[in-house]
């Protein structure tokens, strides 16, 4: 596959189609439009992975999902900005199909899919994908599958480790579950707080007044 300075290709959207090339080549502020389905890299010889991250850094675009390189329509359209490209070498993830298609241990795969969704399956979970991110921050590593989910070659709290706990938690309480709660009529006021009696009357007690350093405290007398 190759496209030209500033071509721009799209794969329809509406999930579940792999577009499969052996060969790929975008040329300068050309995008590859995955929208919401799959690709794969199907090489030959050294690993293209690197190159995959390259292009797929540069089509998020900082969450816009509307840069040159690998992009997608359908994660730029999200509003709730909870979709993007994962990737990950299929011998890596040890797969022999991917979204129904048959791939080798040659095969950089890429999935529109939500970020926190480390081994591509398509959900993010705590025994998988959690997993694979605690290991990714532990061994500072660089790829999505181990939990760099911004593509800029490192996964730090700040940026991945939210993104994942964001989606996850995303999957439980539904953002717009919590938008639909209306908010309370009902202005509520506040009775003012009944006056605090003295130190001497909260403590006073059979206190001879010669204990000085205890005074007012009768346990202690
Ligand atoms: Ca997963
Ligand atoms: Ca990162």
């Amino acid at each position: 596959m190759t496209l030209g300075a500033s071509a721009s290709a799209s794969i329809s959207a509406g999930g579940g189609k792999v577009v499969i090339t052996k060969a790929l080549s975008i040329g300068a502020g050309a995008a590859l439009d995955v929208n919401d389905d799959g690709f794969v890299y199907d090489y030959t010889g050294s690993s293209t992975i690197a190159t995959v991250r390259s292009l797929l850094q540069s089509g998020f675009n900082v969450g816009s999902w509307n840069g040159a390189g690998l992009d997608s329509t359908a994660a730029h359209n999200d509003a709730a900005m909870s979709h993007a490209l994962g990737y990950a070498e299929a011998s890596s993830l040890g797969v022999s199909s991917f979204l129904g298609q048959g791939v080798d241990t040659t095969a950089v795969l890429v999935r529109y899919t939500k970020y926190g969704d480390n081994n591509l399956d398509g959900t993010v979970d705590i025994g998988n994908d959690f997993g694979l991110l605690i290991d990714g921050l532990a061994t500072h590593a660089s790829s999505w599958m181990m939990g760099d989910y911004t593509y800029d070659g490192k996964v730090d709290l700040g940026n991945d480790v939210n993104l994942f706990l964001r989606s996850y938690l995303g999957q439980i309480v539904h953002p717009g579950l919590l938008a639909s709660v209306a908010p309370p009529q009902t202005v509520v006021t506040v009775a003012a707080a009944p006056a605090v009696p003295p130190m001497d009357l909260l403590f006073s007690g059979s206190n001879s007044g010669a204990d000085e350093d205890n005074a007012g405290i009768p346990l202690f007398d």
